[in-house]
């Protein structure tokens, strides 16, 4: 079911408990910004996600409340991870959802990195 962006954050979403170490994870990179770690469910050779470790609902929620280094230290994260993976070379896709008509499911931002195989059109 899609999330409801607009609700306060909740702070026993999984991936809040993942960041705090009470669930599991198959982690790929961490810093002072962000987690990345294997989706549970991969829909590509590799499919990781990137999350900030501040507690933020979505994409617009980190956009607008999240500061100017807090933004910069989770992008330089998410391509420090493209590196690491070796997907610059390549190539990769990253896909954020946001919201109801986004299909956003789990209420803590997360990116999606997927890399291993070619994607040949935009998914509508
Ligand atoms: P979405 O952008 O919110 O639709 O994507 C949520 C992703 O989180 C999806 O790809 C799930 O497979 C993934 N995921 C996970 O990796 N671990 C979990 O415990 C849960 C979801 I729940």
């Amino acid at each position: 079911m899609p999330i409801d962006p607009s609700q306060p954050y909740d702070p026993d979403n999984v991936f809040a408990k993942i960041l705090r170490g009470e669930l599991p994870c198959k982690k790929v990179y961490e810093d002072d910004f962000a987690l990345a770690f294997h989706d549970i469910r991969p829909q590509a050779p590799i499919h990781v996600l990137v999350i900030p470790r501040g507690e933020y609902v979505s994409w617009d929620d980190f956009t607008a409340r999240a500061g100017d280094g807090e933004i910069a230290g989770f992008m330089r994260a998410v391509g420090h991870v493209t590196r690491q993976l070796e997907l610059d070379g390549p190539g990769y896709r990253l896909l954020v959802n946001m919201g109801g008509d986004g299909h956003q499911e789990v209420p803590h931002l997360h990116v999606h990195i997927f890399g291993g195989r070619q994607f040949f059109q935009m998914v509508p």
